[in-house]
């Protein structure tokens, strides 16, 4: 089946939607015949970035190494989801920087941060509130959101389904599926 590699770049806070919506999307666009990978925090703070936490350095570190990982998958054809909080806008521009003008599509999921808080599905909001974890992403360390996201997505408005026939509905009208 005819598809042009491309990275689809999901940001956002915890518990917005990230890797649901990506994994989603994957199963989608297998269904449909599509060669894809997905890179995620399960399968990527374990092995390649096992030795990064969370301090601002670290975070550098962690995107960059995934920005170029992607870029490796992208360059053997595939169409490519990574879901990272990359919180900084200059790391989320490197990687953007290494992908044809096109080919870098950054999905925002711009869930509220109460929402994302109410959720706290493994009780980390909690533990950052009671100061347990330190440096945790929209509590005491900053998010940047991005100003102009190719795709914006709010999972507290959206079903998992919207968001994925959104996303696919973006990739054919790019024609890069
Ligand atoms: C943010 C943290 C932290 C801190 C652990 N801050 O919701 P999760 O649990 O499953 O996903 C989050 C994940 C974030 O890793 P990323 O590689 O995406 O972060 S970054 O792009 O900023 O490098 C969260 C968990 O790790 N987690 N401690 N302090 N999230």
């Amino acid at each position: 089946k005819n598809q042009k590699p491309c990275l689809l770049w999901f940001t956002g806070l915890s518990g917005s939607g990230k890797s649901t919506i990506a994994n989603a999307l994957d199963v989608a666009l297998h269904e449909r015949g599509y060669h894809t990978f997905l890179l995620d925090g399960d399968n990527v703070r374990h092995g390649l970035c096992k030795d990064l936490g969370f301090s601002d350095d670290d975070r550098v570190e962690n995107i960059r190494r995934i920005g170029e990982v992607s870029k490796l998958f992208a360059d053997a054809g595939l169409i490519v989801l990574s879901a990272f909080i990359s919180p900084f806008t200059s790391d989320r521009r490197l990687v953007r920087n290494l992908f044809p003008a096109g080919e870098f599509i950054e999905v925002f999921m711009d869930t509220p941060l109460d929402t994302c808080e109410d959720r706290d599905p493994k009780g980390l909001y909690q533990k950052a509130r009671a100061g347990e974890i330190k440096h945790f992403t929209g509590i005491t360390s900053p998010y940047e959101a991005p100003e102009r996201p190719e795709v914006r997505l709010d999972t507290s408005a959206m079903t998992v389904e919207q968001c994925v026939e959104s996303l696919i509905e973006y990739l054919r009208h790019r024609e890069l599926i």
